[in-house]
C-alpha cells in the first residue's frame, strides 16, 4: 500500500466502510425485512404505508445521472506526481516548485464517442484527464492521447460531436466513426485532416491506457513570480512506451472483453505494477511566438519535437484504484479553467470555448452548482467564499455575512494574494473570422504521413478503407479522397484504388519528417505483458516452469490455458480453452502438441496470434501444434527447449509487424 497522501486522508471523512452493521433506511430506522413488501394478507395488495418499500424503489429509480455528452466511458485511478526540480524561473505554481512533497492526482481515461456501456477498444481518441490536488487548489490537465484536435474553434464542437455520434434517425453506429455523417463532416471541414491521420493510425487503438501518451493539446502559458510568461505544451510520456493493438484484433476484443482497457488498468494497479508517465514540457519564449510556419494558437498543429525538444519535469505514478466507480470515476468533474497561480491560458479559440463548456456541462450532469463539494472534486486546501446555497449544499456556513466588502466578519473571506491573470495586451475589431495563420490544413497531415514506417502507413491505408468502406454515399468518399490527394499521392492512390475511385488531383507534397511521431522506436520490456501458455495433460511441466520463471521474474503475466479447468502436470489452469482467446494476450507459447494439435480451437489460437503479429513460442511437443497451425512463415516464432531469453526478447518487441500475414485466414 503506498503512503497515504493528503487527498486519500481527506476522503476518509466520506468513506462508508463495508462493515457488518444492521440495515437502516435513509432516515436511520432499522429495517427488519427487505425481501417482502408490506401487504394486506399474504395474497393481498401492497400497502402505501410501507416507507421502506417506497424509499427503496424511489432511490433505485433515481440512481442514474446523465452520462457525459462525450467521454462517457472512462476508467479512473489515483496517483501522485513527483516533480524533478523546481521550475521557479518559469512558473510560480507551488506544485511545480516543491520537490519535497508529491502532489496527489486523480486520472480518468476515456473513449470519446461511445456511450457508457460501449466497448473499450474502439477506433477513437482517448481522453487523459488529470486532476492535480495542489496546495493552491485544483489544477486540471484535461488532455487526450493525440496532440491535436478535429477543429480549430470551439463553436464547431457541437457540429463535430453530432457528426461522429450515432446517426439521429436510428442511433447507429455505436462508438464508431465509420459512417456517413462523420466523413461528411470531415470532407467539408478540412481542418480536421491532421487529426484524421492520427485517428486512422494505430494511435487510435492503444494496447493499454498504461501505454499511451497524453497531451494538453493547446498551447498554455506558464507565468513566473515576476509576471513573465512562457508558452508551454504539456506531454505525458508512458514509461512502458507507446504501443497499440491491430485492427483485426480490436474487432475481436470487443466481443471477448469489452472492458479490455479498463480491466488492464485496474489489474495492473491491484498487482502493484503501477502505471507511470513522465510529464514533459515544450517551452517557447514569448519572443518566439511567430517563429513557426503554423500558429501556436491553432490546436490542429503540433510543435514538432525536433523543433522544440521535450523537457521532462516530473513523473506521475498511478498507485490506487477507486473504491466506488460512481462516487469517484463517474462524479469526477474536470475543467480546463481549473488552473492555479503560475499557469494561464492563451487565446486558442478552442481552449477559450472549453473554458466555458466544462463548468456548464457539470452543472447539468452533477445537478447544480455544489458539485465541487463532491469528495472526489474537493481541493485539499480550504475553500472560503461568499458563494451560497443551491441544490445539494453540504456545508453549514456559520458566517453571518455572505458579501464583500463587509465589516461584520472583519472583511472576511478577503480576496488577496490570489490568482492573477496574465496581463496580455489585446486589441482588435469584433469579427467572426479565423486568422490567416490558421489556413494550412495539409502540411502537418503530410508531416505525419511522411514520419510513419511502412507498416504504420499500411495500417493507415487499411483504416481509411475500412472506415470509408462503411460510408454509403459515394460523393462523400470522393470528397475525402480529394483531400488525401493534398496530403500525399501514395496515400491517396491506395485509398482511391481500394474504393474503386479515380485517383484525385495530387498536390506537391511537402518534404520533412518528425521521427518522434512514429511508434517504431519504443522502450522494450516484457513487464506486464500477458502470455498464454497452451498446455494439456501430458505436457512437460518442467520446461514450462523454467520459461515461466524467466518471464514472471521480469514482470510478465503468464496464464495457463488447457482443454479443461483444474491442473495439468501439477500446474494450475487459469482458463479453459473454450473460454480463452488469443486476442487477450500479447504472446502465446505452445507447450503441448499431442492433445492440442488436432484441436481446431488450439490451432486457431496460434494462427490468430500469428496473424496479429505476436511472438509465438513452442516448447516440448508444442512444435506439433505450430505445425498443425500451418503458419506461412516463422518470423517471430521461437521454438525448442531453453528458449526463455530469445522468447522474452521477442515478446518485449511487442509485435512482428514485418511478418507477412496476408495469407493467414484467421
Ligand atoms: Fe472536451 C469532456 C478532452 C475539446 C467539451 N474533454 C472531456 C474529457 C476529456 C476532454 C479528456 C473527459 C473528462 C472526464 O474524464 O471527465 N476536449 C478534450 C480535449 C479537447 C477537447 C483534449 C481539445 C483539445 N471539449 C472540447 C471542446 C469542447 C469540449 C472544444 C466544447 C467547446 N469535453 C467537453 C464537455 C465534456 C468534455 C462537453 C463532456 C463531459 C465533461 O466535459 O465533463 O464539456
Amino acid at each position: 500500500m503506498p503512503d497515504r497522501d493528503a487527498k486519500d486522508r481527506q476522503l476518509d471523512g466520506s468513506r462508508v466502510p463495508s462493515d457488518k452493521l444492521n440495515m437502516t433506511t435513509d432516515q436511520g430506522i432499522r429495517v427488519d425485512d427487505t425481501d417482502n413488501s408490506l401487504r394486506a394478507g399474504t395474497r393481498g395488495p401492497t400497502i402505501m404505508e410501507d416507507f421502506h418499500f417506497r424509499e427503496k424503489l424511489t432511490r433505485f429509480d433515481h440512481e442514474r445521472i446523465p452520462e457525459r455528452v462525450v467521454h462517457a466511458r472512462g476508467a479512473g485511478a489515483y496517483g501522485v506526481f513527483q516533480l524533478y526540480e523546481p521550475l521557479g524561473d518559469l512558473t510560480s505554481a507551488a506544485f511545480l516548485n516543491d520537490t519535497s512533497t508529491p502532489t496527489p492526482t486523480f486520472v480518468r481515461f476515456s473513449t470519446v464517442a461511445g456511450s457508457r456501456g460501449s466497448a473499450d477498444t474502439v477506433r477513437d481518441v482517448r481522453g487523459f484527464a488529470t486532476k492535480f490536488y495542489t496546495t493552491q487548489g485544483n489544477f486540471d490537465l484535461v488532455g487526450n492521447n493525440f496532440p491535436v484536435f478535429f477543429i480549430q474553434d470551439g463553436i464547431k464542437f457541437p457540429d463535430f460531436v453530432h457528426a461522429v455520434k450515432p446517426e439521429p434517425h436510428n442511433e447507429i453506429p455505436q462508438a464508431q466513426s465509420a459512417h456517413d455523417t462523420f466523413w461528411d463532416f470531415v470532407q467539408l471541414q478540412p481542418e480536421s485532416l491532421h487529426m484524421i491521420m492520427w485517428l486512422m493510425s494505430d494511435r487510435a487503438i492503444p494496447r493499454s491506457y498504461r501505454m499511451m501518451q497524453g497531451f494538453g493539446v493547446h498551447t498554455f502559458r506558464l507565468v513566473n513570480a515576476s509576471g513573465q510568461g512562457t508558452f508551454v505544451k504539456w506531454h505525458w510520456r508512458p514509461v512502458l512506451g507507446t504501443y497499440s493493438l491491430v485492427w483485426d484484433e480490436v474487432l475481436r476484443i470487443q466481443g471477448n472483453d469489452p472492458d479490455y482497457n479498463r480491466r488492464d488498468l485496474w489489474e495492473a494497479i491491484e498487482r502493484g505494477a503501477y502505471p507511470e508517465y513522465e510529464l514533459c514540457v515544450q517551452l517557447v519564449p514569448e519572443s518566439r511566438e511567430h517563429d513557426f510556419d503554423f500558429d501556436l494558437l491553432d490546436a490542429t498543429k503540433i510543435i514538432p519535437e525536433e523543433l522544440v525538444p521535450l523537457r521532462p519535469i516530473g513523473r506521475m505514478t498511478l498507485n490506487r484504484n477507486p473504491q466506488n466507480f460512481f462516487a469517484e470515476t463517474e462524479q469526477v468533474a474536470f475543467h480546463t479553467a481549473n488552473v492555479v497561480p503560475g499557469i494561464d491560458f492563451t487565446n486558442d479559440p478552442l481552449l477559450q470555448a472549453r473554458n466555458f463548456s466544462y463548468l456548464d456541462t457539470q452543472l447539468l450532469r452533477l445537478a447544480g452548482p455544489n458539485f465541487p463539494q463532491i469528495p472526489i472534486n474537493r481541493p485539499i486546501n480550504e475553500v472560503r467564499n461568499d458563494q451560497r446555497d443551491g441544490f445539494h449544499q453540504h456545508l453549514i456556513h456559520e458566517s453571518r455575512t455572505s458579501y464583500a466588502p463587509n465589516s461584520i466578519s472583519g472583511g472576511c473571506p478577503a480576496a488577496m494574494d490570489g490568482y492573477r491573470h496574465y496581463q496580455e495586451k489585446v486589441e482588435g475589431h469584433k469579427i467572426r473570422m479565423r486568422s490567416p495563420s490558421f489556413e494550412d490544413h495539409y502540411s502537418q497531415a503530410t508531416l505525419f504521413w511522411n514520419s510513419m514506417s511502412n507498416w504504420e502507413k499500411q495500417h493507415i491505408v487499411a483504416a481509411f478503407l475500412f472506415e470509408l468502406g462503411h460510408v454509403e454515399r459515394k460523393p462523400i468518399k470522393e470528397g475525402v479522397v480529394r483531400h488525401l490527394g493534398q496530403i500525399h499521392p501514395d496515400l491517396a492512390t491506395q485509398v482511391a484504388e481500394g474504393l474503386g475511385l479515380p485517383a484525385p488531383a495530387m498536390a506537391q507534397v511537402h518534404a520533412g519528417t518528425s521521427p518522434a511521431l512514429s511508434m517504431t522506436d519504443q522502450p522494450q520490456s516484457v513487464a506486464t505483458r500477458k502470455i498464454a501458455i497452451l498446455m494439456a495433460d501430458g505436457t512437460d511441466a518442467a520446461e514450462v516452469t523454467a520459461l515461466r520463471e524467466t518471464l514472471e521474474g521480469r514482470g510478465a503475466i503468464c496464464e495457463v490455458i488447457a482443454p479443461a479447468e483444474g491442473t495439468v502436470g501439477g500446474i494450475r489452469v487459469d482458463r479453459q480453452l473454450g473460454a480463452a482467446s488469443s486476442v487477450l494476450y500479447d504472446a502465446v507459447v505452445a507447450a503441448d502438441g499431442q492433445a492440442l494439435a488436432p484441436l481446431g480451437r488450439a490451432q486457431f489460437f496460434v494462427k490468430e496470434a500469428f496473424k496479429h503479429g505476436k511472438a509465438i513460442g513452442a516448447v516440448g511437443t508444442g512444435r506439433e501444434l505450430i505445425e498443425a497451425a500451418r503458419l506461412p512463415n516463422f518470423v517471430g516464432v521461437v521454438m525448442g527447449d531453453g528458449i526463455a531469453e530469445k522468447f522474452a526478447t521477442a515478446v518485449a518487441g511487442h509485435r512482428f509487424h514485418e511478418r507477412d500475414v496476408a495469407a493467414v485466414p484467421a
